[in-house]
C-alpha cells in the first residue's frame, strides 16, 4: 500500500478555532500537495465555517478545496474505516467507527498539541496497543529535528516569498483607507487580557504611528472598553499616534497574509501562533491558559528555544514583553522596551522562521511515518 490512499481525519472542535484551524490546513495539504484523500469529519460546522467561508454549516457532506468535509454527528452512522486514521487531539473515535478499524485500519495515529518542550521528542513516534492488532501512535509537532515539525503548506510558503510591501497595502487597504502617517503595523489577537491598556496607552504616546488591526474574537470587547465602545468594521479609532481598526473574521488564508502584512503580530493559541513565525515578523504569543499553570511551563519552553541566539537586549525585551502579556500585568515601560527593539527582533524573527524550515513540514513528515508503518 502506498501512503496516497484515503485517509481519514477526527476533529473535535474544543474551544475556539484552533482545533479545526490546525485539521483544516492539514487536510487540504495532505490532498493538494500529497495526493490523498482525505475525508474530515469534524462535530462543529458552524464554528468551522467562521474561518472557511465557503464552507455550508448546513450539508453534512461536502467537498472543500479537495477535502470531503464530512458531519461527526452524536449518531455516527456506520461508515467503512479508513486504512489511515488521524485522531486530532485526543478527540476519542466514534465507538461505532473504532469497532470497525480491526483489519481495515493500518495505521492509526493521535495527533498531539504543540509544545517545544524537551520530553516530546521522547513522545513523538510511541505506539500504544489498542487490542486487536491495532497501535495508537502519537505524533508530536514541534521544534526540532525529533519531532514531526510544524504545518506549512509549501503553497503558502511560495505565496509568502513572493509577498511584497504592495501587495501588504493593498491587503490592509482593504480594511481601512490609507494613512501615510501610519509607520507600523500591528495585528492584535488574543483572549481578552489585564494588559491591553498598558500597551496601548503606551502606542498611544509613542514616536511613530501605529495602527492596529482588531479581527473579530475575544479581545475585541476589551478593545471596546479602551475606547469606550465598539468601533465599526471600516473605520479608524484615533487618540494621538495609535489607530484602531476592526476586522470581521477573516478567511484563513487571508488571515495569513494579514501576518505576513503586519510589523508584528499577537497571536494566541496554537494555529496562529505558529503561522506568525513563518510569518518571520516579530510576535507576541498569548498562550492558551491551562490549569496548574502549566501554560506557563509551555511557554518557557519555546521562549527558551526562540530566544537562543537572540542578541541579548532584544531577548530581554522580548522576554519581559511575553511575561507582561502572558502574567496580564500592566507595566509600560515593557513595551516602550519592546518597541524599540524592534529592528533586532525583526532580524530575528526572520532568522528563526529560516531555522525552523529545516526540519521540515508536519503534513511531509507524516507522510513518511505513515508510510514506514504501513
Ligand atoms: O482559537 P484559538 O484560541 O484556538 C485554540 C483552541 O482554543 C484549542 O482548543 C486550544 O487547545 C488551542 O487554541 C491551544 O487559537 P488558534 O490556535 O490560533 O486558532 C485560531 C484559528 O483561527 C487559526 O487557524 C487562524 C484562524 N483565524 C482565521 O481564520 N481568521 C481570523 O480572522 C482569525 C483571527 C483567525
Amino acid at each position: 500500500m502506498t501512503t496516497a490512499g484515503n485517509w481519514d481525519i477526527f476533529c473535535k472542535v474544543v474551544d475556539n478555532y484552533g482545533d479545526i484551524g490546525v485539521c483544516w490546513r492539514l487536510a487540504r495539504q495532505l490532498a493538494g500537495e500529497y495526493g490523498i484523500s482525505v475525508r474530515l469529519w469534524v462535530d462543529d460546522l458552524a464554528s468551522f465555517a467562521r474561518i472557511a467561508p465557503q464552507l455550508d454549516p448546513a450539508a453534512a457532506e461536502q467537498f472543500l478545496d479537495g477535502v470531503m468535509v464530512c458531519l461527526w454527528a452524536e449518531d455516527f452512522t456506520k461508515t467503512l474505516p479508513a486504512p489511515v486514521v488521524i485522531e486530532a487531539f485526543a478527540c476519542a473515535l466514534p465507538a461505532a467507527y473504532r469497532a470497525a478499524m480491526p483489519g481495515v485500519t493500518r495505521c492509526w495515529l493521535n495527533l498531539e498539541y504543540l509544545s517545544a518542550e524537551d520530553w516530546v521528542e521522547g513522545c513523538h513516534g510511541l505506539g500504544s496497543p489498542q487490542g486487536q492488532g491495532l497501535n495508537k501512535y502519537f505524533f508530536f509537532p514541534g521544534f526540532s529535528a525529533g519531532t514531526g515539525g510544524l504545518l506549512q503548506e509549501q503553497a503558502a510558503q511560495h505565496e509568502r516569498e513572493r509577498w511584497h510591501q504592495a501587495d501588504s497595502r493593498k491587503l490592509l487597504a482593504r480594511f481601512a483607507p490609507f494613512d501615510e502617517r501610519v509607520s507600523r503595523n500591528v495585528s492584535l489577537f488574543a483572549y481578552p487580557n489585564r494588559a491591553l491598556p498598558a500597551l496601548l496607552d503606551e502606542l498611544v504616546e509613542d514616536d511613530k504611528t501605529s495602527r492596529v488591526y482588531v479581527p473579530d474574537s475575544l479581545i475585541t470587547r476589551s478593545v471596546a472598553e479602551y475606547v469606550g465602545g465598539y468601533i465599526d468594521c471600516g473605520s479608524v479609532w484615533q487618540r494621538d499616534n495609535l489607530q484602531i481598526v476592526t476586522l470581521p473574521m477573516l478567511a484563513q488564508a487571508d488571515y495569513d497574509r494579514l501576518l505576513w502584512s503586519c510589523d508584528a503580530n499577537f497571536v494566541r493559541g496554537e494555529d496562529s501562533f505558529v503561522r506568525a513565525q513563518w510569518a518571520g515578523k516579530p510576535l507576541i504569543w498569548h498562550i492558551y491558559r491551562q490549569d496548574e499553570n502549566t501554560h506557563l511551563e509551555k511557554l518557557a519552553a519555546w521562549q527558551a528555544r526562540y530566544l537562543a541566539d537572540c542578541a541579548s537586549y532584544a531577548a530581554s525585551a522580548q522576554a519581559a514583553a511575553l511575561a507582561a502579556w502572558n502574567r496580564e500585568t500592566a507595566d509600560r515601560d515593557v513595551w516602550r522596551t519592546w518597541l524599540r527593539a524592534q529592528p533586532d527582533l525583526a532580524l530575528h524573527a526572520r532568522s528563526w522562521a529560516k531555522q525552523l524550515a529545516q526540519h521540515g513540514n508536519l503534513a511531509g513528515n507524516l507522510v513518511s511515518f505513515v508510510g514506514c508503518k504501513v
